[in-house]
């Protein structure tokens, strides 16, 4: 199948192959550059950053400059769509986001379902903006997290590293769990429907905590609820690329990617590249899987890994990037690097 379009990210999402793939790297914009550390402290605050059209726009465009990736990801974070539900985030220096945790299906009351647009609408100003700004071979992605995703920081309250409340609560309490999963899905679906009305011409959904659910649970909070979100926006815009994130969950990503209805899927960083070749990429466009921090060491062995990345999943349809985000400490030189690799200059 090919579309009528010299994009080179929409022309792989497709399924066309290139000689050379076309890349974008997973938070191209944030503190790795200085311009952004710059842009960061006239804003205010970062969530002052998110929901500020013209300087949203300006950190989008910021890593395009530099590089030329083929697509820009709209500046935002995941967190918004809880935010917009009303429940207090802060982003704290070196902590991450805190969020004023809800542990109970009692608790859902406080949260605000009525017009999360309300609060989103400066998002949406963003992409239009962009829509009118990037280059013209360059490709508008927008974003949202999966609701298992952004449950877990809503439950949890902050970045967790054993789960252990959400778990607690999805288990013993399924049914009332699904609630805020049905919230969830219902917002992201309606976030996602206003990124593309307003310009966005794909979109990821970064499920980046999937990997921690046991394989019945990953099917009923990670496939099921993205599946109801692919669902809900090809109801509309029928031929949307939707690229799919589903972090650390080895052979599962197969039923993900045959029941979401994703377009494509990122791989991650400890994905092997032979299997993936073979059992994913026969099925859909894949996407990776350079590790990020092969990026911040660079040199000989990131060069050899990017080859061997490209040799691998060249000869069908790819999207360089990297098996999850660039981190703050990479040196912007060695970003460069990647770019002429990637280039074949
Ligand atoms: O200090 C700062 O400037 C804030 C750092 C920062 C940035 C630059 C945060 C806080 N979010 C973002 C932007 C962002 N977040 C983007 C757009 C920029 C781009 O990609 O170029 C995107 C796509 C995200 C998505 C996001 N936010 C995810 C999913 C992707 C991933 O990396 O796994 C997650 C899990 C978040 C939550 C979040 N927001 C911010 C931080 C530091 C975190 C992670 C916290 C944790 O590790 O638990």
């Amino acid at each position: 199948m090919t579309v009528s379009t010299n994009k080179p990210l929409l022309k792989s999402l497709s399924g066309e192959v290139q000689s050379r793939p076309p890349f974008w790297l997973m938070r191209q914009a944030g503190r790795y550059l200085p311009e952004y550390r710059e842009a960061r402290a006239n804003a205010g605050s970062f969530l002052d950053l998110c929901y500020n059209p013209e300087l949203a726009e300006e950190v989008t465009l910021q890593p395009l400059r530099r590089y030329g990736m083929d697509a820009a990801i709209l500046f935002a974070d995941i967190l918004l769509i809880p935010h917009a539900l009303g429940q207090p985030l802060a982003y704290k220096e070196g902590e991450g986001p805190v969020l004023d945790p809800i542990r109970a299906a009692t608790e859902l009351g406080r949260l605000d379902v009525t017009d999360i647009h309300k609060t989103l609408d400066p998002v949406y100003e963003t992409v239009a903006r962009l829509s009118q700004s990037i280059p013209k071979d360059c490709t508008l992605i927008g974003f949202a997290g999966a609701p298992w995703t952004v449950a877990t920081y809503m439950v949890e309250g902050r970045g967790s590293k054993d789960y252990a409340k959400i778990k607690h609560w999805a288990y013993s309490d399924p049914v009332g769990f699904d609630v805020l999963m049905d919230i969830l899905v219902e917002a992201t679906t309606a976030y996602l429907l206003k990124q593309v009305a307003a310009g966005a011409e794909v979109i990821q959904i970064f499920d980046t905590w999937a990997g921690v659910l046991p394989d019945n649970e990953f099917k009923k909070w990670s496939i099921e609820p993205t599946r109801r979100i692919v669902e809900g926006l090809r109801s509309q815009y029928p031929e949307l690329p939707v690229i799919g994130f589903p972090k650390g969950v080895g052979g599962n990503i197969i039923d993900y990617v045959r029941e979401t209805g994703v377009t494509a899927v990122s791989l991650d960083t400890g994905t092997p590249l032979d299997w993936a070749a073979r059992e994913v990429q026969s099925l859909v466009p894949v996407q990776g899987n350079l590790d990020p921090m092969l990026l911040v060491s660079g040199g000989v062995a990131m060069e050899d890994r990017i080859r061997q990345i490209i040799d691998t999943f060249v000869k069908n349809p790819f999207i360089f990037n990297l098996g999850h985000g660039i981190v703050p400490q990479t040196p912007p030189e060695n970003v460069a690097r990647l770019a002429e690799i990637v280039r074949g200059d």
